[in-house]
């Protein structure tokens, strides 16, 4: 339907040895405030069922595939599907997923969306994959995105999902005009984003205090310049370490956040939806077939 409850489920750290089972759990438990709330669809964050394990250089696959899920749903996370759909909650779900490509194990930064029920309506794979790929022992932690993962290969999906068209971006991805204007073409009416944010950029530290700023920043424009809602949904706190910001929310195609999180922790962050108003924008300044003047961007697409 059109008009609706939906949550952004924040997660609190994750520690390198909770398994899969305690972190489910965990996301049960919002589930179930979900529901109480009379809620629809919950976004979960990126990486949502493990720590953040880019921040880690391991030397051989064994220490790393333990990160990764070959089969989804699985048995670890059947209970979610199973009690979302029982509550007839869609959702949206990352994960670091391991797939055989021509007898190769391919590794990606993925992300779903789940109807309400129980099938998977879209299946994403990141494609801005930030950090650095080599060991850089100085750093007082690492980012090995484009170490573990390989850029997805799944394009920009968008789908109709339970009365409204959905897309999905990862993290970084929120940041690139040219990702949120990728959905936003397709006619995208609410976009979620997961995203594990370190509070202290080593390369640039003198940005650390407007992580949070620049978070907001991504996600409202996007929401705005593309006439969408964006629902940004954060793996907040200090884990094994390192501080992530928190700050998840939920924005209204006008810009606005309409809600947004309080802690750091696990906290479920409510508003209402109503897709018709995504043509408040569509319509009018934004209105792509009027005002876009795509014969002059060609920049946008040289290499
Ligand atoms: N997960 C992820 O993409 N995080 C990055 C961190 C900054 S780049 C090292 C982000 O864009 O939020």
């Amino acid at each position: 339907d059109r008009k609706f409850i939906a949550a952004s489920a924040q997660l609190g750290p994750i520690a390198c040895d909770e398994p899969r089972s305690s972190v489910v759990g965990r996301m049960l438990a919002l589930l179930d405030e979900a529901k109480a709330r009379g809620v629809s669809f919950v976004v979960f964050p990126e990486l949502a069922l493990t720590t953040f394990f880019p921040r880690w250089f391991f030397g051989n696959d064994a220490d790393l595939d333990v990160f990764y899920e070959r089969a989804m749903p699985n048995a670890d996370v059947a209970p979610l599907f199973e009690a979302a759909k029982a509550a007839g909650i869609g959702f949206h779900l990352g994960y670091a997923e391991l797939a055989e490509e021509e007898g190769r194990a391919v590794r990606y930064n993925t992300a779903i969306l789940v109807d309400r029920e129980g099938k998977i309506a879209l299946k994403y794979r990141k494609i801005h994959l930030p950090g650095h790929r080599e060991h850089e022992p100085e750093r007082p932690f690492q980012h090995l995105e484009k170490r573990y993962f390989t850029r997805g290969n799944l394009g920009f999906p968008v789908a109709d999902v339970d009365g409204g068209r959905y897309g999905t971006l990862i993290c970084n991805d929120r940041r690139w005009p040219e990702a949120f204007r990728m959905l936003g073409l397709q006619g995208a009416e609410l976009v979620a984003v997961g995203y594990n944010t370190p509070q202290h950029y080593p390369p640039a530290p003198e940005h650390d205090h407007l992580q949070d700023f620049h978070n907001h920043l991504s996600l409202q424009a996007g929401a705005y310049q593309n006439g969408t809602y964006v629902i940004g949904s954060a793996k907040a706190g200090f884990e094994e370490g390192c501080e992530l910001i928190g700050g998840s929310c939920i924005v209204a195609p006008t810009g606005e956040i309409v809600a947004l999180a309080a802690t750091r922790g696990d906290e479920l962050v409510t508003a209402p939806i109503n897709l018709d108003r995504c043509r408040e924008i569509k319509a009018n300044i934004f209105n792509f077939a009027l005002h876009r003047e795509p014969d002059t961007y060609g920049l946008l697409t040289a290499p």
